[in-house]
């Protein structure tokens, strides 16, 4: 029914025109720094590691990055990522993911329930269809094409008790940081120096049924030009939806910043088109091919996990708002 279908890669981008293309300022040959596995929040080390094991055996890129956040989606104590989510304020749990391969295809899925894993889903959007986006019922349709089950969509304890304990006053104000975990945002580059991506969330907590985040928009929450490299945010939503964080942070690099460079920039712009930057987090994680990395946080503590030569170990990023610090 859903005919194999590879977006990119095709006579539609092929040379032949007269044109120069652009060269990335970004060594494109340098493979010094990989293999690269980086990804936001503390359950980045268990997602890192899945994903370094997935690489070194021979996986592909898209494997990496798909299997890694996997382990995230896969944990029913994660509230913020997978079937363990809060839910919206209908108390219903709805789930975004988006993935990126190196090649410059693209596959999400939004607003969509029952689904263990959403990022398996988004690649076979990229993989199996002639589409880039499938959002809610008809993701769940796609699903049962492929024999992906759907599962009931019950709340657990935990979630049941913290959506009884928000209706009680229903004040609706993103929370900041949620203990560690947000989003999982994952970029991975072999030795080779291709980049891959994948983001996978439950979004925020109590939003409005049908709300859909940045994570499942390309170039919001995840953006991958393998010539380049790649970055994916985590936090409101909102703010990177407005301002296409991710591929913001990528232009950057093609221009000659670094990942730290691009990041900051990004989140300077969510800085300068939001007043109330103060009151809400993003944070942003990139690579370059040379395997170089960023991170940045708008408010102190985004933390994010970097698999490179061997080690896997977690970092507290640098962050943009800091005069509280200063009183
Ligand atoms: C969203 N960006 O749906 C996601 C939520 C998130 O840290 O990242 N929380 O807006």
């Amino acid at each position: 029914m859903f005919a194999a279908f590879s977006a990119v890669g095709t006579s539609a981008f092929a040379g032949g025109g007269k044109k120069t293309k652009p060269q990335p300022k970004v060594n494109p040959n340098s493979s010094k720094g990989g293999p690269v596995v980086i990804s936001t929040w503390n359950h980045g080390m268990a997602a890192n590691e899945e994903a370094m094991k997935t690489l070194l055996a021979g996986g592909s890129l898209v494997d990496t990055v798909e299997k890694g956040v996997m382990v995230v989606e896969a944990d029913k104590n994660n509230t913020s990522v997978g079937l363990g989510g809060f839910p919206d304020r209908e108390g219903i749990v709805t789930l975004d993911a988006s993935i990126m391969d190196e090649k410059g295809n693209a596959g999400s899925v939004a607003f969509v329930q029952g689904i263990e894993h959403p990022i398996s889903l988004a690649r076979a959007v990229m993989e199996k269809t002639p589409h880039v986006m499938i959002v809610g019922s008809g993701a769940e349709l796609f699903a049962k094409s492929l024999g992906i089950a759907q599962l009931p969509n019950a709340l657990n304890d935990v979630q049941k008790k913290a959506w009884q304990d928000w209706l009680k006053a229903q004040n609706y104000k993103p929370i900041i940081n949620i203990e560690n975990h947000d989003t999982i945002g994952l970029l991975a580059m072999d030795v080779n120096g291709n980049v891959a991506g994948s983001c996978t969330t439950s979004g925020l907590a109590w939003k409005m049924h049908g709300r859909v985040g940045d994570s499942p928009v390309i170039g919001a929450g995840l953006f991958v030009d393998s010539e380049v490299g790649g970055a994916a945010c985590t936090g409101l939503g909102e703010t990177v939806l407005r301002t296409l964080a991710s591929h913001l942070a990528v232009e950057k690099m093609r221009e000659g910043a670094t990942p730290q460079e691009a990041c900051e920039a990004a989140i300077n712009r969510i800085v300068q088109k939001h007043s109330n930057y103060r009151d809400f987090q993003v944070g942003i994680i990139a690579i370059n091919k040379s395997g170089e990395h960023g991170a940045y946080g708008l408010v102190k503590g985004f933390n994010y996990a970097l698999h490179q030569h061997g080690v896997n170990k977690l970092f507290d990023a640098d962050y943009f708002v800091k005069d509280d610090e200063k009183k």
